[in-house]
């Protein structure tokens, strides 16, 4: 019922206006990344990393790190390192997962994708820089936190993309290629640590910088990983209803490849439905926070409302 009120709360356009608020933080967020890669020699290999982390995206993560920030009672330049930094590592998997060796895909943000431009091995190694570079810069431009909870989020960090988080789903997904009989439990790992992993750590990481507590951190992980699965059930279901112009890559590419995917499974309508209850499930978790929770409330609605 709570949860009930405040998403009603959350169409209030006098108290809360998601779409300004996205907007504002976007701004932010893209001014933050154009000054943290400067280019100097060897020039080619900052251009391709300013190549796609410059390309636009929606910047969810870094918004959901500098809005738990705030929430949990820290502010915007305690975050906004970290912030960028999550916004590199996502930027590098994504470079990756274009590769023709993984998705193989030509289109990434409406623009050709890395490798495209750029070739395969400076494609790899504009992933690789900017994935060392994102952990260099929480530790070396966080300001006004305490040494310990840098570190808790580096660690945290680290976690979430390694073998325990992306690249372990990343490789469940490549094994399951091909194959029809691909479980709803093997889909869930993939996705909760292809998708979602991350997702948690820009929640959890944005509320340890603002030194949160034990209880806070697990109901804010709760929240993060159950918008993480809605955002990859909804990612399933707009590669099937999008168009490419407004998907910004090649839209319908999970059926031409006979993939399974939450809509293969459930159908269309039932796959809606059980990313709306985890968006639910999400909100709920925020009870406590009353109307601090605006923002992230905000997003997890969006997540299922997105057409892109
Ligand atoms: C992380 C070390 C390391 C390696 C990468 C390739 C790989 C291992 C993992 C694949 C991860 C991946 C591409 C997951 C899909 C996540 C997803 C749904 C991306 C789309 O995110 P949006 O819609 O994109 O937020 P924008 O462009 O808006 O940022």
């Amino acid at each position: 019922m709570v949860a009930a009120d405040n998403l009603r709360r959350i169409d209030s356009k006098t108290e809360f206006d998601l779409s300004i608020y996205l907007k504002q933080r976007k701004q932010l967020c893209e001014e933050a990344l154009e000054k943290s890669i400067p280019v100097v020699y060897p020039e080619k290999i900052y251009e391709a990393m300013r190549y796609s982390l410059l390309a636009g995206g929606k910047r969810l993560r870094p918004i959901l790190c500098l809005a738990t920030c705030e929430m949990t009672g820290g502010n915007i330049e305690m975050a906004i390192p970290t912030a960028c930094a999550l916004e590199m590592i996502h930027t590098m998997s994504l470079i990756h997962d274009d590769l023709p060796a993984m998705d193989n895909d030509d289109y990434r943000r409406g623009k050709l994708t890395n490798h495209k431009v750029y070739g395969e091995d400076v494609a790899i190694l504009a992933g690789d820089a900017l994935l060392t570079y994102a952990f260099e810069y929480i530790a070396s431009q966080t300001k006004n936190v305490a040494a310990d909870r840098v570190l808790r989020v580096i660690t945290h960090l680290g976690r979430a993309v390694g073998a325990a988080g992306l690249v372990g789903g990343q490789i469940v997904d490549l094994e399951s290629e091909g194959k029809s009989d691909v479980s709803i439990d093997t889909l869930n790992f993939i996705h909760n640590h292809k998708t979602a992993a991350l997702l948690e750590a820009c929640v959890v990481s944005g509320a340890i910088l603002a030194d949160a507590s034990p209880v806070d951190l697990q109901r804010l992980s709760r929240y993060a990983k159950n918008i993480g699965l809605a955002f990859q059930i909804v990612d399933d279901i707009l590669d099937i209803t999008a168009t490419q112009e407004e998907l910004g890559k090649t839209a319908g590419k999970d059926i031409a490849a006979q993939k399974v995917t939450y809509p293969s499974i459930w159908g269309l309508e039932e796959s809606r439905l059980k990313a709306q209850k985890l968006i639910q499930e999400a909100c709920e978790e925020l009870e406590s926070y009353g109307e601090k929770a605006n923002p992230l409330i905000g997003v997890a609605n969006y997540i299922t409302a997105r057409k892109h």
